[in-house]
């Protein structure tokens, strides 16, 4: 048989040996945005993928949180396993009681299927919205996946650019659910904190209590490069306009970087450039990924 699931050529995989964090991580803090890809063949890449990334499995993730200084994840199921989550669901089994899993599903998802994602620690799906990702899904799909979850105690995780807000906000005011947006809503950091695209998005924050942000991916929003400087503001703003609906991660394994490859341990080193004071840095990676992860 051909191997099809070779990485992609341009695919940048994760780095070998992240430097050590000079910022000491607050015990129980939580990794609240990476994946797992694969390791295939044992968990096979979805055939309508818009990738084919590098194997990085859950024993990677597990080390890398040991050595950054995390006690537990969320892990996020990613595009290039389509709505099969078995790789996701194996890692948060592995892992016990230190990781949930935010899943990727269909409409046609049961209450029995919820029921035993639920028991190996999911808590969310994933609505995408970005075009290089995935084919679109009509709203009013989401909006019934939204409605079956809901009575499980599970919310929506968002990731869409920030093009796309503006006529997003009528369906994202209608979920029933908490909604987490992925790396604030993708602003473009040239623009400054004052532009009227990302007011929209703290406008949507302030006016929707169940809106939640991940000030997340500096490395991917950064116009700049290391250290990420032009996304501090962004970041910052959020965490400091909602201290209580903010949660952090280090999007290992990184899928998609293609002007590099960032350093976890820089990664962690950018927290409390973003979260200034010991009780937003708790409330940031400890008590807010705890409320809505590890109620239960
Ligand atoms: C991220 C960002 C990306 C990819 C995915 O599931 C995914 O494929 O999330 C991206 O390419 O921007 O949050 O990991």
């Amino acid at each position: 048989m051909s191997d099809v699931q070779v990485m992609d050529s341009d695919w940048l995989e994760f780095h070998p040996n992240p430097t050590k964090p000079s910022f000491k991580l607050p015990q129980g803090a939580v990794d609240a945005h990476c994946h797992v890809f694969g390791p295939s063949p044992e968990f096979p890449f979805a055939p309508e993928r818009k990738y084919t990334p590098c194997n990085a499995g859950k024993d990677r993730l597990f080390e890398l949180r040991d050595f950054l200084g995390f006690e537990r994840n969320v892990i996020v199921q990613a595009t290039c396993h389509g709505k099969d989550n078995r790789a996701m669901v194996d890692a948060c089994r592995a892992a016990g009681d230190l990781a949930r899993g935010i899943a990727s599903v269909g409409p046609d998802i049961t209450d029995a299927e919820i029921a035993e994602m639920d028991a190996a620690g999911v808590r969310g799906v994933r609505f995408n919205f970005v075009k290089r990702l995935v084919d679109a899904t009509p709203k009013e799909v989401f909006l019934s996946i939204a409605e079956k979850i809901k009575p499980f105690g599970w919310h929506v995780v968002v990731y869409f650019e920030v093009a796309d807000l503006e006529e997003l906000v009528p369906f994202l005011e209608s979920l029933p659910t908490v909604i987490v947006v992925d790396h604030m809503g993708r602003p473009d950091v040239g623009k400054g904190v004052k532009h009227p695209d990302f007011k929209r998005f703290l406008d949507l924050m302030a006016r929707n209590e169940n809106i939640w942000s991940k000030v997340t991916c500096p490395e991917r929003l950064s116009l700049e490069g290391l250290p990420y400087d032009d996304v501090v503001p962004y970041a910052r703003t959020v965490t400091e306009m909602f201290p209580d609906r903010v949660l952090w991660g280090t999007d290992w394994p990184h899928p998609n970087m293609k002007s590099h490859m960032p350093d976890d341990g820089q990664l962690v080193d950018f927290i409390p450039k973003i979260a200034r004071t010991e009780e937003l840095q708790r409330k940031l990676l400890i008590d807010n990924p705890m409320r809505l992860y590890w109620a239960r």
